[in-house]
């Protein structure tokens, strides 16, 4: 690797970590991982997983199924999880059926719509994951840099609004910038689309002749992973303060004048490293449209050369600005952009949209978002949310966009469709978006147990519990008609982004959660710390007390964040326990 500059906060002394050490020696992501795929065994070796990673694919170990070996801890259960890149969420009625038979044919018969607008799979064995990736491939999608240190899957509001030029166009350049950053090395074609028969032909058309060197990456691609999203001011859904990199679209009179440039939001924390933090992103700058990607590309390579590379846990982008401090940060930002910077427009986030329930798109036909809860299709029990998106996907044919809520709009829809689709959604045990809690329908939970390697605590498998226990309590305060953000997740990584929610709970040790109060719907404000070590069946009355207090004190129209924000979390936390002691008639 090449020495780090003079003040990156990586001395450039610092030994590079593990994972850098397995990119340098990989050739570009190569590596051993051709050799492992063919030697029998059930997974791979350390440094292979770590490349892996920017394939698309993690190695998981299921700790239950692990237990049901011999009923103690035993053998690892070796499976991959597999993420499925969807720039902006868009995707046919095709392509997502066909992501339901992959799972159902070579995953856990689930499929999972992440909280960054993509597709995972869970529990596909080593030896199908080349036909997986041919799969994925021939379904005209990629996994190439849905996980690892490159530029993730780039959100974007996916709401199918025509002639609506600015959302239009902004969704156009989301999937500019996608292919521009996009990694160019072969190592993915050559490794998971050579045909199966001859090892050698590369079934991806033009592969063969691409460079093999990334010149926006450099070898040993980026320090950490990188997420970047795009939003509009009246519509921030994608959460962009939450991004390594944002543009909020500056418009006026159906026309983009430029985006804001937001940079160094992240929200992963591990505890007990007193310098790692959660970040909102910083105000950087105004750009032209015609300057998105040579921005994006500046700020990328700037935390390409100054991003730490010896300490992961402090090597994102916000790591990077702390270290630098914002000016330094922009100064060398505009050094490989070549022009300075113009200050930031005024525009910022006002407005927040999960597209949810049915909508004109302008062209005569409706859209219609339907809440899928947790992000998770599946068929369980009478509960067939699978088959009922089969038969809406095979029957009516629409078009498809994910949400950055992990639910999923069905665009280009009659208005006569309405009354098929809630059929079809009955008919299989489903309820229509309309007939679920606005409490569910703004709450959001990680994977966590039993596959995420990093779980402390469960989240998707009993968020949906503890809501059936909430929704009772929320009705008789006679808030049933408030929306407030309640995410989950089962550790501090914040994969549900829940400290800039109204309501985050956060994983600390098994059956035990932080609660985090006072950010909101907008995105735009961290919450803080209410209480720690919580167990989780006292979560419902927990909250139910601080719900009584903000239906109790709340000014006329005050969300719920933003209430426990003026009130001062401290003090919600006296008056909650009062009333839980029972001296306010809790
Ligand atoms: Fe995440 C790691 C799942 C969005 C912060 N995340 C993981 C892994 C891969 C666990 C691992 O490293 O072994 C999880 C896989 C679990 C499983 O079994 O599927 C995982 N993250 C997810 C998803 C699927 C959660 C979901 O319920 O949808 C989301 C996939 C998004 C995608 O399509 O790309 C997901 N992860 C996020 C977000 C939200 C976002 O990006 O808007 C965050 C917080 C924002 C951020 O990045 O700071 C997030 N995930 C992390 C972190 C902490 C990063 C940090 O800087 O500290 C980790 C751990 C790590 O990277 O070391 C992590
Ligand atoms: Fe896993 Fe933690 Fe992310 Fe949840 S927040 S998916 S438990 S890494």
């Amino acid at each position: 690797m090449a020495d780090a500059p003079p003040d990156s906060p990586a001395p450039a002394t610092a030994k590079p970590s593990a994972v850098e050490l397995a990119k340098i020696a990989s050739n570009y992501l190569v590596g051993d991982i051709p050799k492992e795929l063919a030697d029998g065994a059930p997974g791979f070796g350390k440094p292979s997983v770590q490349l892996l990673k920017n394939h698309g694919t993690y190695q998981q170990d299921d700790r239950e199924a692990r237990k049901a070996v011999d009923g103690k801890k035993s053998e690892r259960q070796i499976s991959f999880m597999i993420r499925t890149c969807v720039p902006g969420g868009k995707l046919t009625a095709e392509q997502l059926l066909a992501a339901i038979d992959l799972g159902d044919e070579l995953g856990n018969g689930t499929i999972r719509l992440t909280t960054r607008q993509a597709i995972q799979h869970h529990g596909v064995v080593k030896g199908e994951l080349k036909s997986f990736m041919q799969r994925v491939h021939a379904n005209q999608l990629t996994t190439l840099a849905a996980c690892g240190d490159v530029e993730r899957n780039i959100m974007c509001c996916p709401a199918p609004i025509h002639g609506d030029r600015v959302r239009e166009e902004m969704q156009a350049k989301v999937d500019e910038l996608a292919r521009h950053l996009a990694p160019r090395t072969r190592a993915y074609y050559e490794i998971w689309l050579t045909d199966p028969d001859t090892g050698e032909k590369t079934l991806a058309a033009g592969g063969a002749k691409e460079a093999e060197v990334e010149p926006i990456y450099g070898p040993t691609y980026l320090p950490r992973k990188f997420k970047t999203a795009f939003a509009l001011p009246e519509d921030n859904c994608t959460d962009v303060y939450a991004n390594d990199l944002g543009f909020i679209v500056v418009h006026e009179n159906g026309k983009i004048l430029g985006y804001n440039v937001l940079a160094g939001g992240g929200m992963g924390v591990t505890p007990s490293a007193a310098k790692t933090f959660p970040a909102l992103a910083k105000r950087l700058g105004f750009v032209p449209p015609e300057d998105v990607l040579a921005i994006a590309e500046a700020i990328v390579k700037v935390q390409r050369d100054y991003g730490n590379r010896s300490d992961r846990k402090v090597a994102r982008l916000k790591y990077t600005i702390h270290t630098l401090g914002l000016d330094n940060f922009r100064a060398k930002v505009e050094e490989y952009f070549g022009k300075p910077l113009a200050p930031c427009h005024p525009a910022d986030v006002h407005g927040f949209d999960d597209h949810i329930g049915w909508f004109p798109q302008g062209d005569g036909k409706y859209f219609y978002g339907l809440n899928v809860e947790n992000g998770r299709i599946h068929d369980t029990g009478d509960f067939r949310l699978k088959t009922a998106l089969r038969r809406i996907l095979g029957d009516l044919k629409p078009g498809v966009r994910i949400t950055s809520h992990q639910s999923l709009l069905f665009t280009d829809l009659a208005i006569t469709d309405r009354e098929r689709i809630a059929e079809i959604l009955h008919a299989h045990g489903v309820k229509t978006s309309e007939e679920i809690s606005p409490l569910r329908r703004w709450s959001m939970a990680c994977v966590a147990l039993p596959t995420c390697g990093l779980a402390v605590a469960e989240s998707e498998r009993v968020l949906p519990g503890l809501i059936d226990s909430l929704e009772p309590e929320v009705a008789k305060l006679g808030l049933s008609h408030d929306a407030f953000t309640l995410r989950m997740t089962g550790c501090p990584n914040a994969c549900a982004r829940p400290y800039n929610s109204d309501i985050g709970i956060v994983g600390r040790t098994a059956g035990k959660y932080t609660i985090f109060l006072g950010g909101r719907l907008l995105g735009d404000r961290l919450n803080e710390e209410y209480k720690d070590v919580v167990p989780f069946e006292h979560l419902c009355h927990e909250l139910t007390a601080v719900l009584a207090c903000y239906k109790a004190e709340r000014k006329p129209a005050e969300t719920l964040g933003d209430f426990c924000h003026r009130k001062g979390v401290a003090n919600v936390r006296t008056w909650a326990d009062e009333w839980l002691a029972g001296a306010r008639g809790g």
